[in-house]
């Protein structure tokens, strides 16, 4: 069977809105926007009409990315579909207890046949590192403020705290049932997504899923245990070494690891996540910066606000992307050239918040 260039030109019966009930959980924009409802149903029919998909998310996958897979795979499965999970990197270890995440395979090629390609948090195919996926029929499915519609079917919605939340969604709107299995992916996406409920974005509907959740079965306790208390003693070095370099200049704040800290500590790339957030908590902070020098010498970029500077932009601009408070990129090193190119973008928007202070 041929599968190339198969374009299953897929569309709703009709535009009428998803089952009523999905409504229960208050979402910012849904009431005055029908096209969630529309978008849902017709992501629904390219499930009901296919029978194997292919699920995937962008690279050095976090928790919405792992959680929200996971959720997806058992909700095909459970519409007695065939469902494939696939990342270009390795599922990171706190994840790696969650349900089924054995079952995600690391690959850098992908073959069909597939009905579809599922793709979730990327806003383009080669955020996915994946060759292959060109040839499917793609249904992405996006909550980043850099989302763009680059697939036969996009379903995108800011206003969503993880894009667990948009899987959520559609598994109420097909009347499948929320399992305890995946109600403890799905409330791992809101969790690490909203950083613990603390992030922007996280609002009334945030809480109302989280219940949902727990009530079909997730265990918040055993969830936050390996999420925030499974920490590897390498990453700890690896924050040790970080913090030995950071540095703080009014309202932006700053700090790396070299090849070099990441050997003394036996750290892996994974460890790195979440080091930008210690830079944030600095007072008076407003953008914070991570940088991580890369073995082959490019610098990996996160970066993070508290919401008053826009660090999508800055990252879009440089070729990544992300949310408005959480973005990140990749330069070219070395790493005080990718230092100094990284704090030339956020000096000005820095300099406007402090301008605004000042008048
Ligand atoms: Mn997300």
């Amino acid at each position: 069977m041929d599968h190339s260039n198969r374009n299953l030109a897929f569309h709703p019966k009709s535009a009428a809105p998803a089952t009523p009930d999905e409504a229960h959980i208050p979402m910012a924009g849904s009431a005055a926007d029908p096209e969630p409802a529309i978008r849902i149903e017709e992501i629904l029919e390219v499930l009901r009409r296919g029978e194997r998909f292919l699920v995937c998310s962008h690279t050095r996958p976090d928790g919405d990315a792992v959680g929200s897979m996971l959720a997806m795979g058992l909700f095909l499965k459970q519409l007695g579909k065939q469902a494939d999970l696939v990342t270009a990197d390795r599922v990171p270890k706190i994840h790696r207890a969650l349900p089924g995440a054995d079952g995600i395979r690391t690959a850098q090629r992908v073959d069909g046949p597939y009905d579809a390609v599922i793709l979730l948090e990327c806003d383009g195919l080669e955020r996915t590192r994946l060759s292959g996926l060109e040839q499917f029929f793609q249904v992405n499915i996006d909550h980043h403020a850099t989302a763009c519609a680059y697939a036969n079917l996009n379903w995108i919605d800011r206003s969503v705290a993880s894009v667990g939340e948009m899987v959520y969604r559609l598994v109420k709107a097909a009347g499948a049932q929320v399992t305890p299995e995946m109600a403890t992916c799905l409330y791992t996406t809101v969790l690490t997504d909203t950083g613990g409920f603390c992030y922007g974005g996280t609002q009334a509907s945030t809480f109302a899923l989280a219940r949902e959740l727990v009530l079909a079965g997730a265990d918040p306790l055993r969830i936050a245990q390996q999420v925030y208390f499974s920490t590897p003693a390498s990453k700890l070095l690896l924050l040790g070494a970080a913090l030995g370099n950071l540095q703080h200049e009014g309202r932006l704040a700053w700090l790396w690891v070299t090849c070099q800290d990441m050997e003394r500590a036996g750290a892996v790339e994974e460890d790195c996540e979440g080091i930008v957030n210690f830079a944030l908590c600095v007072s008076g902070v407003e953008a914070a910066v991570f940088l991580y020098e890369q073995p082959e010498g490019r610098i990996q970029v996160s970066l993070r606000s508290k919401g008053n500077v826009n660090v999508a932009a800055i990252a879009e601009r440089l070729g990544g992307g992300g949310h408005v408070s959480a973005s990140g990129c990749t330069l070219e090193g070395p790493l005080e050239r990718a230092r100094e190119e990284i704090l030339a973008q956020l000096r000005p928007s820095v300099a406007l918040l402090e301008g605004e202070a000042d008048g």
